[in-house]
């Protein structure tokens, strides 16, 4: 599924000023892509500024090494300092429920607005979509688009744009790995990113919160529906007591899934503004994003989230109950 990349083109002749946003909780994949657009629009004299609605998790710093990309919408930055932006790009994301504290900004942003991204679930944003639900990241996408506008990819916009890739397919391991993923990949080691030290600064930068926290996670990880389901919780004094971060909980889920005869992976992480976060992963070919929508989230079909309103006990037990469901009427 190509994209024509010509609406951002007609865009880019029209237009100086561009903030890029992403989702609430960046991954890599979030961040990967806005060091890659912001060389993008960079390299064609535009005026940028990046601006989340969450700060970084730290594992990531090292991608906007001199601290002045990333910046934090209603902490270093204010919807007034945003005042003169005449075009909105909103990487990796096509819900509002992603939007966090900008949503009100986004939503009342008078200019156009342009989506990159490549999530199945899509609300209306009022936005010119630039999506291709078959990318297995973001990051592929805005390598793409940079290739499509003719602007050569810079040693740092390649490693955005790697990590973007490596952290959404699993570091190539999940089934959304393919031959073109890793050609991609080729070219953008040729164009200067520096793979392995890429992968020490993200994974071998462990705090020792995050591994007591991992430690407490898997030694509390049950199973359910006859070991067809395998869950943990983590609430919000599991974090505190164990010294780690709410970031700290990225990825964790992957080991709930890697639990032999285990079909669905969950994790449960009470979240500091009440309600639970709930991350889905499913390696039967159960479609995970259906029973996360159940709930209001999305996602894909392998690995989705949701968060809902109330306390852990309950929404484990609604979870597992719609996974049941799922379970039952897949097969
Ligand atoms: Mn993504």
């Amino acid at each position: 599924m190509p994209i024509d990349w010509s609406p951002l083109a007609a865009i880019l002749e029209k237009h100086e000023r561009f903030l890029v946003t992403t989702h609430v909780r960046p991954d890599g994949d979030a961040l990967g892509s806005e060091v890659g657009m912001a060389g993008l629009l960079r390299a064609k004299g535009k005026d940028v500024r990046v601006v989340n609605s969450s700060r970084t998790p730290p594992r990531y710093d090292f991608l906007d090494e001199d601290g002045t990309l990333f910046r934090h919408f209603g902490g270093d930055v204010q919807a007034s300092d945003l005042a003169d932006r005449e075009v909105l790009v909103i990487l990796d994301l096509s819900a509002w429920s992603q939007l966090g504290d900008m949503v009100d900004f986004v939503r009342s942003f008078p200019g156009p607005r342009v989506v990159i991204d490549h999530h199945v679930s899509q609300d209306d944003l009022g936005a010119t979509f630039l999506k291709d639900v078959t990318a297995e990241a973001t990051g592929t996408l805005v390598a793409r688009a940079a290739r499509a506008l003719q602007v050569p990819i810079t040693p740092s916009m390649a490693n955005g744009l790697l990590t973007a890739i490596a952290m959404d397919t699993g570091w190539f391991r999940h089934p959304n790995t393919r031959p073109s993923t890793l050609r991609e990949v080729a070219d953008l080691v040729e164009s200067g990113a520096e793979i392995h030290l890429i992968y020490q600064r993200i994974f071998e930068r462990n705090t020792l919160g995050r591994l007591r926290l991992m430690g407490e996670m898997l030694a509390g990880l049950r199973t359910a529906l006859e070991g067809r389901v395998s869950y943990a919780t983590i609430t919000r004094e599991d974090l505190s007591r164990n010294g780690a971060i709410p970031q700290d909980t990225e990825d964790l889920v992957d080991y709930t899934v890697s639990v032999e005869g285990v079909e669905v992976g969950l994790l449960f992480i009470e979240q500091a503004r009440g309600g639970v976060k709930v991350s889905l992963r499913s390696r039967n070919g159960l479609d995970v994003a259906r029973v996360a929508a159940v709930f209001g989230g999305g996602g894909h079909k392998a690995a989705a989230g949701a968060t809902l309103p109330e306390p852990l006990e309950s929404a484990v037990a609604a979870v597992l109950a719609a996974v049941r469901q799922a379970l039952e009427t897949s097969v």
